[in-house]
């Protein structure tokens, strides 16, 4: 305890320097704002920077370790389960008895499992949402599982949904509401804060190893009406030193909320934004504060194009989560049984999210027994299946390349993603073009950059000739991570990829043409 006060107290001082600094307008150097960021996803500009040299500058900005393991895991799942689930409820208020939690017959086995067979690879757990009951027997508080009739209040729904994901092998997150309805301390913000820290130390200390932590941005009145003030930095820090390789999530550094509750990224999606995008202030502004759970369409064009970023004082790697529910409320509700997203829905998400260079997180509450419902369950799997059939055979694999070396085609068509296609010199343009023995039927393309090196390309298109002249099949701004594409079935027998822009030398770890599957027949152009 004795070192901890001590390591605080040096945190804090470090951070009354560069609160000074800020306030000064100094830039500081990469050692003062090492708890956020990495010498490689950070770079500061100097003022009036030429055009030239912000746009080159954000094309080596790379994603941290913990962003990219992020990334790469694409498929994300949210368990909304709590005080909500006993109560019929979106929001509590804090005033619900422990008494009313009471599952039946929970098993985070069974939850872990169908996510596992769903393709999610971690798994983010309510531990407290913003009623204040903790789904853990917390030391500081006695609104918790622990004062429930649930297991005689031995139970720890933390401890067997941590055991789960280490068991199926998933990454495991918790989602800590800052808003706390039913803490006396909230708004007294010292007080609060110093609770929340406690709990956080709970979380990061006792169930193993930590690979997200997620905080939303509501923020009520407490109960004398005094407005709390979170202080996020102590929180950031003690998330670094506890659990250094965690995401912060979507009210921290690591990982931006996308906007929406829709399901729906951008079409152009940065992964490099201007830093101003980070600070709490803004990210406050931008985020999901009222009736959050009613999906809403806040859409801008785009946050990180050349308009955007020529006049940042710095650029960061802040990567886009897409947060859905699998039914219209983040928590369980029987009335919504039959409102279960479908397979065909699931996956016009999929390709509109982890396909538009974000991270899907999927939500899928356990209903009052503490199971996953069979709707959910079977809505899932279904989409796992046409996914995995849809990504089954790379059609473009048995076509022949045209300007290719057989190590250019061999780094765009594995599946390693440390290998990657780029241009010679400065070409910032290319076409890659192949020839199919017999025409083919597409109607899907994917597309993956190789973002260790940077997020570069701007535009391309994607085209095909069936002897007369070249047509579009379908045309995109940003790739990153991964942009999958879907369009109108199309028999092709030559194709072609236009790189029509890129910031620097563009790279391309995959590319796949595809047939999507159980879709359906469709016509075929
Ligand atoms: C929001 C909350 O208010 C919702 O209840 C839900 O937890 C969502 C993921 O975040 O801010």
């Amino acid at each position: 305890m004795r070192n901890y006060l001590l390591s605080e107290l040096g945190r804090q001082v470090c951070k009354g320097v560069a609160g000074l600094a800020l306030a000064a307008g100094i830039l500081l150097p990469q050692t003062t704002l090492a708890q956020l960021y990495t010498a490689r996803n950070y770079v500061a500009l100097p003022p009036a920077s030429p055009a030239a040299t912000v746009v080159r500058a954000a094309a080596n900005v790379v994603p941290s370790p913990r962003q990219l393991r992020w990334q790469q895991l694409e498929l994300t799942g949210f368990i909304h389960f709590g005080m909500n689930t006993f109560t019929n409820k979106e929001w509590g208020d804090g005033t619900e008895s422990p008494a009313l939690f009471n599952p039946t017959a929970l098993d985070a086995r069974q939850w872990v499992r169908a996510c596992k067979e769903g393709g999610i690879k971690q798994v983010i757990l309510t531990a407290k949402h913003h009623d204040g009951f903790c789904l853990w027997p917390s030391k500081f508080t006695k609104h918790s599982v622990q004062s429930s009739p649930w297991k005689g209040g031995k139970g720890d729904v933390v401890k067997e949904v941590s055991a789960a994901c280490r068991e199926y092998g998933l990454g495991f997150g918790v989602y800590l509401s800052p808003w706390d309805r039913n803490s006396p301390y909230f708004g007294d913000s010292a007080k609060y804060n110093n609770y929340f820290v406690n709990q956080l130390t709970e979380l990061l200390t006792g169930y193993g190893r930590v690979d997200e932590v997620w905080f939303d941005g509501a923020n009520g009145e407490g109960p004398t009406g005094r407005k709390q003030v979170y202080d996020f930095n102590r929180w950031y820090a003690l998330i670094r030193r506890l659990q250094p390789t965690a995401t912060i999530a979507v009210m921290g550094p690591d990982v931006r909320w996308v906007g929406t509750e829709s399901g729906y990224g951008r079409p152009t999606e940065w992964s490099v934004v201007p830093t101003e995008a980070q600070q709490q202030a803004s990210i406050a502004a931008g985020s999901q504060k009222e009736a959050a759970f009613a999906p809403k369409n806040m859409m801008e064009d785009d946050l990180g194009s050349r308009a955007k970023i020529k006049d940042a004082a710095a650029l960061a790697w802040y990567p886009a989560e897409i947060d859905v529910s699998i039914r219209p409320g983040w928590f369980y509700h029987k009335t919504e049984d039959d409102k279960v997203k479908t397979p065909a829905q699931l996956l016009d998400i999929y390709n509109s999210s982890v396909g538009r260079n974000g991270v899907l997180l999927l939500n899928i509450p356990p209903d009052t027994r503490g199971l996953l419902a069979q709707p959910d369950i079977r809505s899932l799997k279904g989409f796992s299946k046409m996914v995995a059939d849809t990504y089954a055979t790379n059609l473009l694999a048995a076509a022949r390349p045209q300007n290719l070396t057989a190590s250019q085609a061999k780094a765009l068509l594995d599946t390693d993603y440390a290998t990657y296609w780029t241009t010679a010199g400065r070409d910032t343009t290319a076409t890659i073009s192949f020839t199919f023995a017999t025409p083919q039927t597409i109607d899907l393309v994917q597309l993956q950059e190789n973002i260790t090196v940077g997020q570069r390309i701007e535009s391309f298109v994607l085209e095909y000739k069936n002897g007369a002249g070249w047509q579009s099949l379908v045309a995109g701004t940003t790739v990153g991570y991964k942009r999958i594409l879907p369009f109108a079935p199309t028999r092709v027998q030559q194709v072609r990829l236009r790189i029509t822009g890129s910031r620097l030398n563009p790279t391309l770890s995959a590319l796949g043409l595809y047939r999507q599957a159980g879709l359906g027949a469709k016509k075929v152009d």
